[in-house]
């Protein structure tokens, strides 16, 4: 019999397909180079061990940062530890101890997929072929095309795709190339992110732009709540270990064994016997759970009119603002008697979720009658097609039950974190005022001429003045695996008179890698110097850490600095660029300007002799619009009228003023909008399976994808529902075609009734690998999704996907 479990132990196959894709087309020598190390593993013989260790960090973007000491023999990592300092007691104190993944990192940095040399392409993009030159030739080329777009077609011209492979770079990585860029005049820039794109642009209508209502509460007041109700939060997988949100999260649940129900399509490790209630949903449809939530708060008298009337604008009649229509408030709107006429009763809402009645009747109940309830989202809801609708959907809960600004209470938001300020090089400023939506760059490749304000939500101008011609992709893997619908963008990438050169500095040679132009050979964090910031999703955890450079950087491989001052010189702007000091030098002038503004900083000797350096965040301030609560006139919203907004006056005037397709809706009121790829799609009947690809312990997206022992520790393939498995034949472990109208993957399967009917999920990041055929053998999710924007943001709903599945 066959099972999945078999089928994860020969996942690593799939890797060597990949590399059997690489070799067969390559006619270079990178690709098909044997193992790199000489040393990977001969112990020396003799007893005069050279053995040394040093303090790191695992810098990629999964929100946490992570301690991690990297043991060395004759200059050959031996082993990689963690944090293991103190007696883990109390928080700040504990061990920030890395995960699966950090804990892999030298088979990162000894992997075959290593870049050694900078390299040029030789035959078609795309097709693989490379050819080794000096750093001299890829600088000189790199300035030459660099002054070449400049001149052809201005500064606004050169874009540098999102990439975020290494977030805790301070001193070097992606900031050297905006420093330089904005040197010479500037470059393209884009707003938002594919993380939060949706949610961030969203929230501000409500709460208004002002600190704080970017983020939350932090999870320190679940502590205080008697009822913790989570949608689509996953943390113990997308927050993990001893540096991210989760430690915290935790250790609040635990003080007070807060009740927790958690509404999510899947029952994921943040569960595990760690909640009360789970409630599977169907996905993009939390904002109709929300309605039929608000119809029981307002018919059982559950809502707070006091908080609503003092602090709110369009729950009702009375706090409508003189611009709405009649019976355009919040309440109209549940009730049935808005411009729908649609009573938006439970039995409503249990049609579109797929959550019994009674089920949202009693969690209406237990959210109307907790004394203090504690609710809280994730971010892939808000990567649906209906994202901005959703998470303004979601706050509606602890706004219309006055859950807000007091102890065990959260906005709704995503919850808080705070940084320490870790220094930072300056980038200057970009001359080019114009920027795009983060998800639309490669519409400002073939369509800029389009695109607007109003159309397309261009910032900083009317329109773009000319199209994208150069791309630098830094640490990211946007130029094929991360954006959307890749058999289309593919053709666009290929197309060498569209986007004239492409550059990519990787670790790598990933999917987007091949399709280069010239390749630049990044070092890797673990054999370069920095102090990083902790993650931006730590929670109340804060602190710098040190990397000490633990090998010699290995082949040809260069920092993005040093790169950056090769080109500086290319480009006339040295001594701008470097005022004077080398990458090492920059870090030491930096790190101890911190020093003089925080004594207890430790000197920069200690701080690589130690470890981390870390501190929890304030006591106060932990409650999210506490302030507004106490004195709403003193302390009012960024809002147009310093209140709540529930209706949005600003929403208003864009839903008037901008030029949407028929199938995007943008409503004052937060509202559930039925959208493409929904379950309620007429496209359903060729593709009736809902799909999201969900971040999957087993990588940080694409990267640590080329680690064989992750391949066979996590399953990489799609969740199925035993009955839509039985219906079509299939079991775990089976070898399945997953497709709809832009692609096909082809993945294992795990039957299991860890996730709902009519729903499947595959961990995203997977490293495209395509046949002849254009089938992708790699199991990239965004062989699947499309690249149509959400209405307001115009971000990324790379979660709304329909497909089929079949036995191959
Ligand atoms: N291990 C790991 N950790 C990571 C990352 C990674 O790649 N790997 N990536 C990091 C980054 S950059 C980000 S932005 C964050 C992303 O963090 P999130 O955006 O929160 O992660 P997702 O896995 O996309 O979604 C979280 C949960 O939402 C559920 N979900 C999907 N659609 C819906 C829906 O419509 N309704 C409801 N209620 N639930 C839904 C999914 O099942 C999933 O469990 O994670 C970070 N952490
Ligand atoms: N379908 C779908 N697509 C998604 C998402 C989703 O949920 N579903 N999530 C989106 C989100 S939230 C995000 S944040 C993006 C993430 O997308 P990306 O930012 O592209 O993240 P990665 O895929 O991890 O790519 C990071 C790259 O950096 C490289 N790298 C690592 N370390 C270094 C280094 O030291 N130097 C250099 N030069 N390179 C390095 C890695 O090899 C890797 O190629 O993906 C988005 N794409
Ligand atoms: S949780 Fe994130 S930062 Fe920490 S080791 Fe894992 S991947 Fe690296
Ligand atoms: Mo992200």
């Amino acid at each position: 019999m066959k099972n999945w479990i078999d089928k994860a132990v020969l996942t690593p196959m799939k890797r060597r397909s990949f590399m059997k894709w690489g070799a067969a087309v390559s006619g270079g020598t990178a690709l098909t180079a044997a193992l790199p190390l000489k040393a990977v593993a001969k112990p020396a013989a003799d007893a005069a061990m050279n053995t040394k260790t040093v303090w790191s960090a695992c810098m990629v973007n999964c929100g946490s940062r992570c301690a991690l000491q990297v043991h060395t023999q004759n200059g050959v990592i031996t082993q990689i530890e963690s944090d293991n300092r103190g007696d883990d007691q109390g928080f700040g104190n504990h061990q920030i101890r890395a995960c699966l993944r950090g804990r892999s990192i030298k088979h990162r940095v000894y992997n075959p997929d290593r870049l050694k040399y900078p390299m040029k392409r030789v035959g078609k993009r795309g097709e693989g072929q490379f050819e080794r030159i000096s750093w001299d030739e890829a600088l000189d080329l790199m300035a030459e095309k660099l002054q070449y777009t400049i001149k052809e077609y201005g500064n606004d011209a050169i874009f540098i795709t999102y990439g975020s492979g290494t977030q805790g770079y301070r001193t070097d990585g992606k900031d050297c190339f905006k420093r330089l860029f904005n040197l010479v005049g500037g470059f393209l820039d884009y707003y938002g992110n594919y993380s939060w794109g949706q949610i961030q642009f969203a929230l501000p209508f409500t709460y208004g732009s002002i600190k704080p209502s970017a983020y939350g509460s932090y999870t320190t007041e679940i502590e205080n709540a008697d009822l913790l109700v989570m949608f689509g939060y996953n943390p113990a997988e997308t927050r993990m270990s001893g540096g991210g949100e989760i430690h915290e999260h935790i250790n609040a649940q635990r003080k007070n064994n807060v009740r927790t129900i958690i509404i999510d399509p899947r029952y994921t490790d943040t569960m595990l016997g760690k909640e009360d209630l789970w409630l599977p949903i169907r996905p993009g449809t939390d904002a109709a759970l929300v309605e039929g939530i608000a119809h029981t708060l307002i018919t059982e008298n559950l809502v707070d009119q006091d908080f609503l009337d003092k602090y709110c604008q369009g729950f009702d009649e009375k706090t409508l603002p003189a611009s709405a229509p009649k019976n355009g408030h919040y309440k109209a709107h549940i009730l049935g008697q808005g411009p729908d006429g649609i009573e938006k009763t439970p039995a409503w809402a249990s049609k579109i979720t797929g959550i019994p009645v009674d089920q949202i009747v009693q969690l209406a109940r237990e959210i109307g009658t907790a004394k203090a309830c504690f609710i809280t989202q994730g971010t892939g809801i808000q990567r649906q097609a209906n994202g901005e609708q959703t998470s303004r959907a979601i706050v509606m809960l602890p706004i219309l039950t006055g859950n807000i600004g007091r102890p065990g209470t959260n906005t709704g938001d995503m919850p808080a974190n705070w940084s320490y300020p870790a220094p930072r090089i300056p980038v200057g400023t970009n001359p080019i005022a114009v920027k795009v939506p983060f998800f639309k760059w490669s519409d400002a490749i073939f369509r800029h001429h389009e695109m607007t304000d109003k159309t397309d939500g261009i910032q900083g101008a009317e329109r773009l003045r000319t199209p994208i011609k150069f791309l630098l992709s830094y640490s990211g893997n946007m130029i094929m695996n991360q954006h959307a619908d890749i058999n289309k963008h593919r053709k666009l990438i290929e197309d060498e008179t569209q986007a004239e050169f492409i550059v990519v500095c990787d670790n790598h040679m990933t999917s987007s890698a091949r399709f280069a132009d010239l390749l630049l050979p990044d070092v890797t964090t673990i054999e370069n110097n920095e102090v990083s910031s902790d993650g931006y999703s730590s929670g109340s955890l804060g602190g710098v850490f040190p990397l000490v450079r633990a090998i010699e950087p290995l082949y040809e491989t260069r920092c993005a600095y040093d790169m950056c001052v090769g080109l500086s010189e290319r480009l006339g702007v040295k001594d701008a660029f470097t005022e004077g000091r080398t990458r090492d030098e920059w870090l030491e002038y930096l790190y101890n300007g911190a020093r003089a503004k925080d004594a207890n900083l430790p000197t920069l000797e200690d701080l690589r002799k130690n470890g981390p350096y870390t501190l929890a965040a304030p006591a106060e301030g932990r409650i999210a619009l506490e302030d507004f609560r106490n004195d709403p006139e003193k302390h009012a919203l960024g809002t147009p009228s310093g209140k709540i907004e529930i209706y949005s006056t600003k929403l208003e005037t864009i839903a008037k003023e901008w030029e949407l397709a028929d199938d995007e809706v943008i409503t004052p009121l937060p509202q559930y909008v039925t959208t493409w790829e929904s379950h309620l799609d007429p496209k359903t009947e060729q593709f009736p399976l809902q799909m999201f690809g969900y971040h999957t312990k087993g990588r940080t997206h694409s990267t640590y994808h080329n680690i064989p022992w992750l391949r066979e520790v996590v399953f990489d393939g799609i969740w199925m529902n035993p009955i839509d498995a039985k219906a079509r034949g299939l079991e775990s472990g089976d070898y399945v075609r997953v497709f709809n109208d832009r692609g096909e993957i082809r993945v294992a399967i795990k039957v299991t009734p860890r996730i709902m009917p009519g729903v499947t999920a595959l961990g995203q990041g997977a490293w495209y690998n395509p046949d002849k055929n254009g089938i992708d053998l790699g199991g990239c999710v965004n062989t699947l999704t499309s690249q149509k924007h959400t209405p307001l943001s115009k971000g990324n709903p790379q979660h709304t996907i329909l497909v089929q599945v079949a036995k191959v």
